[in-house]
C-alpha cells in the first residue's frame, strides 16, 4: 500500500483550499490539497441553478491577498453570477499554478490522529492513504446539501433537482409543470429563472424569508475606477470592519433615537441602494425587538407594494421571526415572480408536504401534478461536511462524540482533543455571518503563520486546551445571547436539520474584533494552546 507523506493534508479546493495551496507552498511545506469534486471552486462549483450569484459586491468578494490577482481580473456585474465566480477561481489556480497540488474527485473518508507519533492518517474513498502532520478541513460551512427525505421520492417519475447539486448541462424548464420546495436564499435567485421558462411553476414555503433587491447590473466603472484607486485602503477596511464588507455601510445610530421621517428616509435610500445596506441601516436592528420590528413593518409594506394580490403579500410576509435573523436574502425580482399567471405560492405550513407521489407531491390537502422537481430545501451547514468524515482526535474520540451537544472549538480555527487539525471558517468564528472571502483569507493566513512559528520552534504539535476552548465557546454563546438572533429557526442554530443540537453556531462579535482576538493570542505565544515537540523528544 502507498502512503503519501505531507506536511500538510487539505481537505477542500474552494475559496479556502485554493489559498491555502498557495500560502503553504511559499512557505516550503509538502502540501496537497483533496477535493471531492471533479474542479475548484467548492460552493461555485456546485451552485449551478440559474440565478446563483453572490450578494455581494463583487470586487469585495474576491481576495485580497495578491496584486496580480487583484490586477488581472475585472468582474462584469455589481453581483457576479455563479459561471463568473467560477471562471475567476479557475483563473486563480492557473495564475498560480496550483492544479498539480489539487486531487480532484478524491473524497476524504476518514482522519485519524496518531498519538505516538503526532500526525494525522487520512483515507480517501479510493483507497488511499495520507500520512500529514498537519490536517486542515477547508471543507466549507454549506457545502453538505440537505437531502430530500419525503416519503415516496423514489417513486416519482420525472427529474428531480436540489439547488445545491445542479446539473452541469444545466435544466430547460420549457413547457413543464415544476414544483418548487423552499424558500431560502436558493429558491429566492432561481424561481425568477424558472417561471420564465416554465408553463407553471407552484412553490411550497413553509417559512417566507426576509429579502432585498440586489439592483444588480453592470459593475459601474465609475465606481470600480474609485475602488481601485483606494484599493488597499478599502481591503484593510475591511478587514477590520464588523462584517468584512463596506458596501452594508453601517450606520451608527439606533433606529429609535431618530425622528420618524429620519427612520424612513433611511430605509428608503437603502431598500433604493440595494442589498445588505438594507441590514445596516441602524445599530439596533439585530438587538433591538423594537427597532427591528420597524424594519420588519417597512420591509412588509415593500412586500404589499410588489405584490399584487394581498393574500399572496401577506403569505409571504414573515412574522414568526426577527428581520434577518434567518439570513437576509437578496433578489432580483422574486416577489413581482409572483405577479405572474404561471406561479403559485402554496402554504407548506398550513397544508405540509407529505409526501412526493409517482407523478407529483401531496400535501394535507390535496395533490399536484409536475414534470420536474426542484428542492431548494438547504444544507447541513457549518458541521455537516465535518460530520460526514470519521474524525478521531486523542483516544480515538470522534468528532461527532465531542460535538454532541453542538460544535465546541477554539476561535472556529481548533478543537481541544484533536492536535494539529485547523478548521477554515469553523463553526465559533465570524464565518457566515461576514464576507467569507475576507474570513478565509484571515483563518489561512493566521494557520500559515502559526505552522511556520512551529516550524521554527521546531514544535511538532499544537493543540487548543479544553480551558481555553470551553471560554471560547461561552463567549460565542453570550455574545448570541445579546441578540435576537437565537429567536430564528435558522440553519445558523441547527434548526433544518431534524435532530442537530440547537446551537448558534457562528461568532457575531464581528470580523475586526475576532481578528484583533486572534492576533492577540498568536502575539501571547498562542495563549490557550498547548504546543510540544519534537515527537518523542
Ligand atoms: P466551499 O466553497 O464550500 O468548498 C469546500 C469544498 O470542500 C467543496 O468543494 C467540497 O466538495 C469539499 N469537501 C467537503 N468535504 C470533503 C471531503 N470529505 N473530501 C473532499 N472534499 C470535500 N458567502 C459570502 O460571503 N457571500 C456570498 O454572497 C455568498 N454566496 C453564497 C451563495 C451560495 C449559493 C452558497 C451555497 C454559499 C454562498 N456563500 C457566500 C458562502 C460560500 O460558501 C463561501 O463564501 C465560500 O465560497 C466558501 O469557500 P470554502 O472554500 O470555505 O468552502
Ligand atoms: O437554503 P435555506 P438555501 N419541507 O436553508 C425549506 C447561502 N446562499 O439553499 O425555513 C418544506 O436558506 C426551508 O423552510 P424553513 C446563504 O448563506 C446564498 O436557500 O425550514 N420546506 C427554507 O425555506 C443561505 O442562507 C445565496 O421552514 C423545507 C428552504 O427550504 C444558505 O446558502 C444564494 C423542507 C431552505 O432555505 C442556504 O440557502 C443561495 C421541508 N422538508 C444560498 N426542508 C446568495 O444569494 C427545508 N425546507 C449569495
Amino acid at each position: 500500500m502507498t502512503v503519501t507523506r505531507l506536511d500538510v493534508a487539505v481537505v477542500g479546493a474552494g475559496f479556502s483550499g485554493v489559498y491555502l495551496l498557495h500560502k503553504l507552498r511559499g512557505l516550503g511545506f509538502s502540501v496537497r490539497v483533496y477535493e471531492a469534486g471533479d474542479g475548484v471552486g467548492g460552493t461555485w462549483f456546485w451552485n449551478r441553478y440559474p440565478g446563483a450569484r453572490v450578494d455581494m459586491e463583487s470586487q469585495e468578494y474576491s481576495y485580497s491577498f495578491s496584486e496580480e490577482l487583484e490586477d488581472s481580473w475585472t468582474w462584469s456585474e455589481r453581483y457576479s453570477a455563479q459561471p463568473e465566480i467560477l471562471a475567476y477561481l479557475n483563473h486563480v489556480a492557473d495564475t498560480l499554478k496550483l492544479r498539480d497540488g489539487i486531487q480532484l474527485d478524491t473524497r476524504v473518508a476518514t482522519a485519524h490522529y496518531n498519538e505516538v507519533a503526532r500526525r494525522w492518517t487520512l483515507t480517501t474513498d479510493g483507497g488511499e492513504t495520507i500520512d500529514a502532520r498537519f490536517c486542515i478541513m477547508a471543507t466549507g460551512c454549506l457545502s453538505v446539501i440537505k437531502e430530500p427525505d419525503f416519503e415516496g421520492l423514489e417513486s416519482f417519475k420525472g427529474p428531480t433537482y436540489h439547488t445545491g447539486r445542479w446539473p452541469r448541462e444545466g435544466v430547460d424548464f420549457t413547457g413543464q409543470r415544476v414544483g418548487v420546495v423552499g424558500t431560502g436564499s436558493s429558491s429566492i435567485q432561481s424561481l425568477p429563472h424558472i417561471a420564465a421558462q416554465a408553463t407553471h411553476v407552484t412553490v411550497f414555503q413553509r417559512t417566507p424569508n426576509y429579502s432585498v433587491p440586489a439592483h444588480n447590473g453592470p459593475l459601474n466603472q465609475d465606481s470600480l475606477a474609485v475602488w481601485k484607486a483606494n484599493r488597499a485602503e478599502n481591503r484593510h477596511k475591511e478587514r477590520i470592519s464588523s462584517g468584512g464588507f463596506l458596501s452594508s455601510n453601517p450606520n451608527e445610530k439606533s433606529a429609535l433615537e431618530v425622528s420618524e421621517a429620519e427612520r424612513r428616509a433611511e430605509f428608503e435610500a437603502r431598500w433604493a441602494v440595494g442589498g445588505f445596506a438594507m441590514g445596516a441601516a441602524f445599530n439596533d436592528i439585530a438587538s433591538s425587538e423594537e427597532a427591528n420590528a420597524l424594519i420588519a413593518d417597512f420591509v412588509a409594506e415593500k412586500i404589499r407594494g410588489l405584490v399584487n394580490d394581498p393574500k399572496t403579500a401577506d403569505l409571504l410576509t414573515p412574522k414568526t421571526y426577527p428581520f434577518a435573523t434567518k439570513r437576509l436574502c437578496v433578489d432580483t425580482g422574486y416577489y413581482q415572480t409572483f405577479n405572474r399567471d404561471n406561479v403559485t405560492l402554496i402554504d407548506a405550513a398550513t397544508t405540509p408536504i407529505t409526501h412526493i407521489t409517482p407523478t407529483g407531491l401531496a400535501t394535507t390537502e390535496r395533490e399536484f401534478a409536475f414534470d420536474s422537481i426542484v428542492f431548494a430545501i438547504g444544507f447541513d451547514a457549518m458541521t455537516g461536511a465535518l460530520s460526514r468524515i470519521d474524525i478521531r482526535g486523542r483516544g480515538g474520540l470522534t468528532l461527532t462524540e465531542a460535538w454532541s451537544e453542538g460544535p465546541k472549538t477554539y476561535l472556529g480555527l481548533a478543537i481541544a482533543g484533536f492536535p494539529n487539525l485547523f478548521t477554515v471558517t469553523g463553526p465559533g468564528s465570524p464565518s457566515v455571518l461576514s464576507n467569507m472571502v475576507v474570513s478565509i483569507e484571515q483563518h489561512v493566513e493566521w494557520i500559515c503563520d502559526c505552522m511556520a512559528h512551529l516550524r521554527a520552534r521546531q514544535a511538532d504539535l499544537i493543540e487548543a486546551t479544553q480551558e481555553a476552548q470551553d471560554g471560547w465557546v461561552a463567549h460565542v454563546n453570550e455574545a448570541a445571547s445579546m441578540t435576537l438572533y437565537p429567536k430564528a429557526n435558522s440553519w445558523y442554530m441547527g434548526a433544518n436539520i431534524p435532530g442537530k443540537p440547537r446551537v448558534f453556531m457562528p461568532y457575531i462579535g464581528g470580523v475586526g474584533a475576532y481578528r484583533e482576538i486572534c492576533d492577540g493570542i498568536a502575539a501571547r505565544d498562542y495563549e490557550g494552546f498547548v504546543t510540544a515537540g519534537p515527537a518523542g523528544a
